[in-house]
């Protein structure tokens, strides 16, 4: 009896193993993504999106995109009634706490646009992950002084 029990577990073992270790392997989503359109001679722009991570947390490693030279991750700061950005270290994403990146505070900037961002237009953005596999989104962009992804402009 007891070497079938035993058996019987290591079946089980080597059949859950490997679910198992897929499981820890993170999955990082992003949804909702849009900027703001700029005005022409702008050469930054904002993207927002929610990253959402299942199986284990993540982090951000970078990102690219056709339309700028390079990808940054910012947040906003107020200091003493002034705004002002600068890069983020570090971006977990950890399941259950999707990360919103949204105007004021962590967002994308889009540095050395190589074309304003005109509303309507979409585009590509791709995001790497430490563990994750890269995703890639459709970026929308909204009015300039849009506040969400489906906003309304007065
Ligand atoms: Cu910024």
């Amino acid at each position: 009896m007891r070497h079938v029990i035993l058996a019987a577990a290591a079946v089980l073992g080597m059949a859950v193993a490997p679910h198992l270790a897929r499981a820890q392997t993170p999955v990082v989503e992003a949804s909702a993504a849009w900027a703001r359109a700029t005005t022409s001679s702008a050469r930054v722009g904002g993207v927002f999106l929610t990253l959402t991570a299942t199986g284990a947390p993540d982090r951000v490693v970078s990102g690219s995109t056709p339309v700028a030279e390079r990808v940054e991750l910012h947040e906003t700061l107020n200091e003493a009634g002034i705004m002002k950005m600068r890069p983020v270290e570090v971006l977990l994403v950890t399941p259950g706490e999707p990360v919103v990146l949204k105007p004021g505070a962590q967002h994308i900037m889009l540095m050395g646009l190589k074309k304003p961002l005109n509303r309507g237009d979409s585009f590509p953005l791709t995001i790497t992950f430490a563990k994750a596999p890269p995703v890639t989104v459709t970026v929308t962009v909204q009015a300039a002084g849009a506040a969400g992804p489906g906003a309304h402009s007065h």
